[in-house]
Formats: C-alpha cells, sequence, structure tokens
C-alpha cells in the first residue's frame, strides 16, 4: 500500500510539475535582451550619441548627458539598446538575424521600450512634454512586410511599455523581426529597447505523452491495488 501511495503521489507531481517545466517558451532572438553587447542584429542607425545614433548601455544617461538615468528591463543591472531618434523616416532601428520558423505555428513576439528623455534642464525644463517615439514592429518576409503593431513609448522618461502579440506563420518559412521609430524629431524622441523575444510554442506532444505515461501509471496500479485486496 506505501509503494502504492507512493507511486500515486509521484505521477500527480509529475502531471502538476510538467505544465510548469514544459511550459518554458523558447526565445529565437539572438541577444534579445543586449546583455551580449553589440551583436546578433543590423541596423540603420550608427553607433553615436547624435540623431539617428545607438548604444548598447547599462545607463542611457551615459550616453548622452540629456537622457535620464535609467535601468534595463532584463535584471536591472544589465544593457538595453538606447536610441536617439533619426531624422529620416523609415530608417531601421533594429533587425533581427534570420529566423528559421515552422509552418503553421502560432508565435509570440514581445519587446519592452521607454522614453529616455530627458533629465530636467535649461534645454529641457519639461521632460513629460517631449516627443515620445513612435515604434512600429514589422515582420519582413523577402519583400513583404507584415506590421505586428504599433507603440509609442511613455510619454514620461524611465518607465518601461511592452507590446506583445501573436504571428501565425501560414506558409513562412524564414523571418526577420524588424523595429522601425516613425517619429523624426530631433527634440526629445530618445528611448531605449530591452528584453525583444519570438517565442516559439511549447513543444506540446512530449508534455502529452508524459501526461499519458503519469495516467497509465495510475491505472496500472489501481488494478495492481484491486487484485492484491480481492
Ligand atoms: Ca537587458
Ligand atoms: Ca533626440
Amino acid at each position: 500500500m506505501n509503494t502504492y501511495k507512493t507511486i500515486v503521489a509521484f505521477s500527480l507531481l509529475t502531471l502538476y510539475a510538467l505544465p510548469v517545466t514544459g511550459a518554458v517558451p523558447i526565445n529565437l532572438v539572438k541577444n534579445g535582451s543586449f546583455e551580449l553587447g553589440n551583436i546578433g542584429f543590423t541596423s540603420d542607425y550608427v553607433p553615436s550619441i547624435y540623431d539617428g545614433g545607438y548604444v548598447i548601455t547599462t545607463d542611457p544617461s551615459i550616453f548622452n548627458g540629456n537622457f535620464d538615468s535609467v535601468a534595463d528591463h532584463t535584471t536591472g543591472a544589465g544593457n538595453m539598446f538606447s536610441v536617439n531618434g533619426h531624422a529620416t523616416a523609415e530608417k531601421t532601428v533594429w533587425e533581427s538575424q534570420n529566423i528559421h520558423v515552422l509552418a503553421n505555428t502560432t508565435y509570440t513576439f514581445e519587446v519592452w521600450a521607454m522614453n529616455v528623455c530627458c533629465k530636467p534642464s535649461a534645454a529641457f525644463p519639461d521632460p513629460a512634454s517631449t516627443n515620445p517615439a513612435s515604434l512600429r514592429f514589422d515582420i519582413v518576409i523577402g519583400s513583404e512586410i507584415t506590421t505586428l503593431g504599433n507603440m509609442d513609448t511613455n510619454l514620461n522618461a524611465g518607465i518601461w511599455d511592452s507590446f506583445s502579440t501573436n504571428w501565425l506563420s501560414g506558409t513562412s518559412t524564414d523571418i526577420t523581426l524588424r523595429i522601425t521609430d516613425t517619429n523624426t524629431e530631433i527634440f526629445g524622441n530618445d528611448f531605449a529597447i530591452d528584453d525583444i523575444r519570438f517565442l516559439a510554442p511549447v513543444p506540446e506532444p512530449e508534455t502529452y505523452a508524459m501526461f499519458l505515461l503519469g495516467l497509465g501509471l495510475l491505472g496500472f496500479m489501481s488494478a495492481y491495488r484491486k487484485g492484491k485486496v480481492n
């Protein structure tokens, strides 16, 4: 009976634990947290403190003295992608490496962004009135561009906001993700991006297999107990 109880308890624990351990999605974006530095993406922006410039930093105020001193989203002490908005329209802020996707599969895109303008100063007496960036999130498949959505950064500096949406791959097999700032103001329009994720679905067949194995164990032990008692 003790063995029976132990196995039933183990099976139940397996059933409860699997949805948790099996539910960790895989991020297909290389260096989406920017913790590896200036790698894994392309950009029309250049390393610079001026308009149309970016830097990977733990604190945007080091990059540009007018920017607010704010922490990254990943850990509060890591890197973020800090940007001084471009004056020319349709410049790519960030574009992922090629991402291979499975056909007819739903993926989840997530990104965090914040306004980093500005420290109160003579130039920016009321930072909350400065222009927030207007970000557009696209999926690029060859020459075809599909917009996933748009997000303005918060009017106030230092507040991380997120954008998240699902995308069905259809017949697509290879994509890139692209972020563009549609605001071309140079006054304000300074922002940071962090934790860009393109999440593959959880591998469900394995979870179901373990679920059925657990049920099988329960059934077997139930039959075993019945036989022993009678
Ligand atoms: Ca980060
Ligand atoms: Ca600016």
